[in-house]
């Protein structure tokens, strides 16, 4: 497919590693995975599902460290080359937060307009989805909670759209939720959110199994011509339990609840030993994607087991293609 226009920033240093001999799927996993191991800090049981983003002349992200109390925690960390990271010991303290820090978990990070902003599973009466702001990933000013529990996943994209801020979220319950449906909502001032769009449901059983009982966003959308292209987990309730793959989908671009193709088959699902063993067995959860539009690569970060993080990749070309080709839409 040539003539795809891939927005963003160019990326030439984006972690890379070329497709291994005898692969011909769109996405292939770093040979040396996992690249955070859960012991990376002194007190840390579990580092995963965590969120990257290009900043200086390196990388920066937000990690959700899980301690050895087992309280979930968000740490601020920094690479050189997005493979090795160094994560700060202390957690962060958001500054101005209406409320008393409960716990936060599965971050997402969206530069917007040279900011960078945080979302996260906040703890507040239930999980819900917190927001913060940071230049500099050391100072983070908390702002209002976006919307009221019980929510999940929330995803800023990384420009308005129609002139407001845009957000994909899923409502949810106080537990490990049985259903989950992915929804779109617009704000003037990323404080009040509103306009809330059904995206997406979870597929039927006999369509696509692997996203058939919920599915959530994963990482920041990516702008293409052929519209925002997002990675989305899908969950299959199997007889030993919740089995979290991922897919991706392409939403129409200024409509963005609209979806415009959505693959069938998976693009990863727990097969590697890490995923599939650890403290949640058989889980790959993406939450950050690095892409250089000029050569057109992506590189996926992704907790797995619910223990450690770790990175697939692909061109964005030939995953737009895969959705397309394989859409259930
Ligand atoms: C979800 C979230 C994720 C986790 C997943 C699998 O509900 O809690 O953080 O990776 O379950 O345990």
């Amino acid at each position: 497919m040539s003539g795809l226009k891939i927005m963003g920033s160019p990326l030439p240093n984006i972690p890379w590693e070329e497709r291994p001999a005898g692969c011909d799927k769109p996405l292939w996993r770093y040979s040396a995975n996992p690249i955070i191991p859960r012991d990376l800090l002194p007190d840390s049981n579990s580092i995963f599902n965590s969120a990257v983003v290009p900043f200086g002349k390196g990388f920066a992200g937000v990690f959700r460290c899980d301690d050895t109390n087992r309280r979930m925690t968000l740490h601020a960390g920094f690479s050189d080359d997005g493979f090795k990271w160094r994560i700060e010991k202390e957690p962060i303290r958001f500054e101005g937060g209406a409320d008393e820090w409960i716990y936060g978990y599965d971050p997402r990070v969206c530069m917007i307009e040279g900011s960078y902003y945080v979302t996260w599973c906040n703890g507040y009466h239930g999980p819900t989805i917190g927001l913060a702001r940071t230049e500099d990933f050391r100072t983070f000013r908390q702002m209002e909670n976006a919307f009221l529990p019980y929510n999940r996943n929330g995803v800023l994209f990384p420009r308005r759209i129609g002139g407001r801020y845009a957000m994909l979220s899923r409502p949810s319950d106080t537990g490990h939720t049985a259903f989950g449906d992915i929804f779109y909502s617009e704000s003037p001032d990323l404080e009040f959110w509103g306009r809330h769009r059904h995206v997406m449901s979870p597929a039927p059983f006999e369509t696509s199994a692997w996203q058939c009982m919920k599915v959530g966003a994963g990482p920041v959308p990516i702008e293409t011509s052929e519209g925002w292209l997002i990675f989305h987990h899908g969950v299959l309730h199997s007889c030993n339990g919740y089995v979290y793959s991922f897919g991706s989908a392409l939403l129409d671009l200024d409509r963005p609840w609209k979806v415009v193709a959505r693959s069938g088959p998976y693009l990863l699902s727990p097969q590697a030993l890490y995923e599939c063993v650890g403290d949640v067995p058989n889980v790959t959860f993406p939450c950050a994607a690095l892409h250089d539009p000029e050569s057109g690569r992506i590189a996926i970060y992704y907790g797995c087991a619910d223990t450690v993080t770790s990175l697939a990749f692909g061109y964005v070309e030939e995953i737009v293609e895969f959705t397309k080709k394989t859409s259930i839409v």
